[in-house]
């Protein structure tokens, strides 16, 4: 039995390293296990789907999938909290969370596979990290061989010839909006870091590790970059602020991110119901059209999760009404 917990992931996995920034911030005893070549016997004990992060808990057990261990362990170490006592913001931040995991996915995974350049520099480090003793001429065919397997699989976030104008200018979009908000704050909701900031950080910290999607980011976020380095090692510098404060800067990223990612993930979530294998939904005039499968899945799934969690606070009158101004109440209900 180990004492601390061991996180198995990979500094290219969204998912791995906001799970790591997480119990970092938390404080909580950890070991960071890059999964690769010689630990993957060990991870494979812990992991019920070949996916990471895979988080081996000091009693022997395996834990995967970010949002529930995430709030597993909030659980179990609940200082200090990730989520600000008012109903309405507690939501807010969860509902961010649900958005970077979601479709800051998107926007990380398209850039990362939509472009040769982008292709070859994640592909180059996805293999000197799974195979850390092996040479350069060594990794070259199994460099070559993801590259064009993951190239092949960028339509499972949804990204075609269509999507891909939606994609990037949603990013675009969304690090401006960011940026303003992150402008004389340290974290989403003030001056420590929300559920949210794990979520959103994870995916946007790796667009920032490719060429394309970081030098967006450095071009167009100076405040975005300063709030990736800090939530690397995150420390609280202050408290979290009131929705009066944050409104001005947070409302339009609700209103114009996030009312969008819930269309489309409503109507996933319908055309899964559906048994229908094609998606098309409007979003803001521009159509989406993607092919539905397995992946999918998760998504109609996570969406019924903040569906529940939002049932539970419907009745607060505040965050009734920031939903409503946002255009994001329809698709929760
Ligand atoms: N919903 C999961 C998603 C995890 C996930 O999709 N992980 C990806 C990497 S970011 C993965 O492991 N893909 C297969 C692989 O890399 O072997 C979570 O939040 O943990």
């Amino acid at each position: 039995m180990s004492e601390s917990y061991r996180i198995f992931g990979a500094e290219l996995s969204p998912y791995s390293v906001k799970t790591r920034s997480y119990f970092r911030y938390k404080g909580v005893a950890h070991q960071w296990v890059e999964r690769n070549a010689n630990t993957m016997a060990e991870y494979q004990k812990y992991a019920r789907l070949p996916i990471v992060p895979a988080v081996a808990t000091p009693e022997g057990d395996g834990l995967q999938d970010s949002t529930p261990i995430l709030e597993t362990i909030e659980a179990k170490f609940p200082e200090p909290s990730v989520h600000p006592s008012p109903v309405a913001l507690r939501f807010l931040s969860e509902l961010l969370e649900e958005f970077g995991d979601e479709w800051g996915n998107k926007w990380m995974f398209h850039y990362r596979w939509a472009r040769d350049v982008d292709q070859r520099s994640a592909a180059q480090r996805l293999v000197a990290a799974m195979l850390p003793d092996a040479s350069e001429e060594e990794r070259a065919p199994m460099t070559e061989q993801i590259r064009t397997r993951m190239a092949g699989r960028i339509g499972v976030v949804g990204s075609n010839e269509q999507t891909a104008p939606i994609i990037e200018s949603s990013f675009a979009h969304g690090l401006d909006l960011l940026d303003k908000h992150l402008g004389g704050r340290a974290y989403l909701f003030g001056g420590r870091p929300a559920f949210a900031d794990f979520g959103l950080w994870g995916q946007i910290y790796n667009a920032w590790t490719d060429p394309t999607a970081g030098a967006l980011v450095r071009e167009r976020g100076p405040a975005v970059c300063a709030w990736i380095e800090r939530m690397l090692d995150p420390s609280a510098e202050g408290d979290f602020e009131s929705w009066e404060t944050l409104a001005p800067t947070l409302e339009p990223f609700l209103r114009d991110e996030v009312r969008l990612f819930l269309a489309w993930s409503a109507a996933n979530a319908e055309a899964i119901e559906n048994g229908a294998d094609q998606l098309t939904v409007d979003l803001d005039g521009r159509t989406w059209s993607q092919t539905v499968g397995g992946p999918q899945k998760y998504h109609a799934k996570s969406l019924k999760e903040i569906r529940r969690k939002y049932a539970a606070v419907h009745g607060d009158p505040e965050l009734r009404t920031i939903l409503e101004k946002a255009g994001c109440l329809p698709y929760l209900t």
